[in-house]
């Protein structure tokens, strides 16, 4: 058949992703109890900080570390303590030698994550100073699409990855990279479609909670956390840890493209994934805390801006899907009626829902414009739609499969709605749409699984290919079910009429 069929996926949904027991080399991470005792710590406390990760555990944080550090410390953790679930600190002297650290604290049940990563660079760049105007760019676009391109050059300038997509969710969580901005070094992801498998529902849950993840180098050695439990005899809960190593499932998935360094940021509306910014650099590329930060603000605010202009944009469609009513009734006012007036009623739907052609029966003539069936077709359609649910609008991005035989394939019809105009006999206004030549670019093959000695992995090759996915149309977005709700009680109460006016006339 034509549709795909999508591999096992359950063993990359199984992968405790947040309970891996590692961090990256960028950074060290420390767990403590409320009553200030180091019980885990990554084995790099020495790289980073200069503390033997084995002499820390057991030891208390303030014997460690300097007087002022620790007055900063226990502010932010005082904050903790009395509700916020995460804090910040930049730019702190830790040990009093004059070294900068960024420091970043949560809280994990009753203790407290504390992760410490060495400042980079030299002169320090003001990164939240160029949040603003990079935002004000964001907001003079029109169209998500303008959006988008402009937040992802401003995320290339903030961050210096080589490549920033903006990677949106389709309803079946697929995704398409929708704007890019990169170096002409890298190949171009524009318009790639990615499998829903990609990224493992876990993982989508936990963007959902964390909003960056950083990884700086994919072939950089981790660390792990000593012990590898909690006081409760649990593996340390990782979930909100900026330093955390990664699956290496997905590590090898990044050298496969390849990529060297990978930054994800979540974009989400009303608390749910919309999408990601998606960052890629062929070589190790690493970008401080306090950097990152700002990345986050700039996303959160960028996202707050789509948002506005996707509720504008339904605002819109929804000011002339009310309009539609009042233009239809008046039409038929002024004498029309579907076989007359047919062309002119296109329109008026046109202007709310897209679709090629339309059909109907009225006064058991067929009549029909642009794409549509023949009558016997048009009549097996209404006997499949007669067995639906009454009362409510159908809709199908692939009429093959849901009303099979029905319509030959030579007429390319991908999509229906259809809108209940009488009940007795079931009559429906039907709304055709035809079949995108879906020349869908997967990057990969979304079917191929390469699985070695029982194990998953990523797909090897991502030279794009094309897969024709035959006898589907663009979908129907949910603005567009919504007026034709509104548009199926106008075309109730307007066939009504017609009849009770015909049955006048005829007295
Ligand atoms: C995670 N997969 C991810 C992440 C992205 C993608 C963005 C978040 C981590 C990061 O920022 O790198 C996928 N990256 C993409 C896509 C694009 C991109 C689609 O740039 C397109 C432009 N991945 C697979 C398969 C499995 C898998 C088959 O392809 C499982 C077998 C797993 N992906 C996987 C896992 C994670 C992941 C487990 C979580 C990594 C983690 O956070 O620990």
């Amino acid at each position: 058949g034509s549709e795909r069929q999508l591999p096992d996926l359950s063993e990359c949904a199984r992968e405790p992703i947040q309970f891996l027991g590692h961090v990256q080399s960028f950074g060290c991470l420390l767990m403590m109890s409320n009553d200030w005792v180091i019980q885990n710590v990554s084995t790099n406390t020495g790289v980073i900080l200069g503390l033997d990760a084995h002499s820390l555990v057991g030891a208390r944080l303030m014997d460690h570390l300097s007087p002022d550090a620790m007055h900063d410390l226990r502010g932010k953790l005082q904050t903790l303590s009395s509700g916020d679930e995460s804090g910040r600190l930049f730019g702190v002297d830790l040990l009093g030698d004059g070294r900068s650290f960024d420091v970043a604290l949560h809280r994990v049940g009753s203790s407290y994550a504390i992760e410490f990563e060495s400042k980079t660079g030299g002169r320090k760049r003001d990164d939240l100073a160029l949040v603003q105007p990079l935002i004000a760019r964001v907001r003079r676009c029109r169209t998500v699409e303008e959006m988008c391109r402009a937040a992802a050059r401003g995320m290339a300038l903030l961050t210096g990855f080589a490549r920033v997509m903006v990677y949106r969710f389709g309803p079946d969580q697929n995704g398409v990279v929708i704007a890019e901005s990169r170096s002409d070094k890298m190949e171009s992801y524009l318009g790639l479609h990615f499998p829903a498998g990609d990224i493992p529902p876990q993982a989508r849950d936990l963007y959902r909670r964390s909003l960056l993840r950083i990884i700086a180098d994919v072939d950089a050695p981790v660390f792990p956390i000593i012990p590898d439990r909690d006081p409760e005899g649990h593996p340390v809960d990782l979930s909100l840890s900026v330093t955390r190593a990664v699956s290496p499932i997905h590590l090898e998935y990044l050298r496969n493209m390849p990529v060297r360094a990978s930054m994800s940021v979540s974009i989400l509306r009303m608390g749910e994934l919309w999408g990601l910014m998606a960052c890629h650099h062929p070589e190790p590329h690493h970008i401080d805390y306090e950097t990152r930060s700002a990345v986050e603000l700039f996303i959160q605010l960028f996202s707050y801006e789509l948002a506005l202009c996707e509720d504008q944009l339904e605002r819109d469609q929804a000011g002339r899907a009310h309009d539609l009513h009042e233009r239809l009734v008046m039409l038929f006012e002024s004498g029309v009626d579907f076989a007359s007036g047919l062309d002119r009623i296109a329109e008026e739907i046109g202007a709310v829902i897209d679709f090629d052609g339309l059909a109907l029966l009225s006064e058991e003539r067929y009549c029909a414009q642009g794409l549509a069936p023949d009558e016997a077709e048009f009549a097996r359609l209404e006997r499949h739609l007669a067995r639906a649910p009454a009362g409510r609008v159908f809709c199908t991005d692939h009429l093959e499969q849901a009303c099979p035989g029905a319509v030959s394939p030579e007429r390319c019809i991908g999509g229906l709605m259809a809108l209940p105009i009488k009940r007795h006999p079931r009559r429906f206004l039907m709304l055709f749409r035809s079949e995108v030549a879906q020349n869908v670019v997967w990057a990969g093959d979304p079917t191929k699984v390469v699985t070695d000695k029982g194990r998953i992995h990523p797909r090897r090759s991502f030279s794009a290919w094309r897969e024709i996915i035959r006898g589907h149309s663009t979908p129907w977005s949910p603005a567009e079910r919504r007026a034709a709700e509104v548009l199926r009680v106008t075309l109730l109460e307007l066939v009504l009429k017609l009849t009770s006016d015909q049955n006048l006339a005829g007295q």
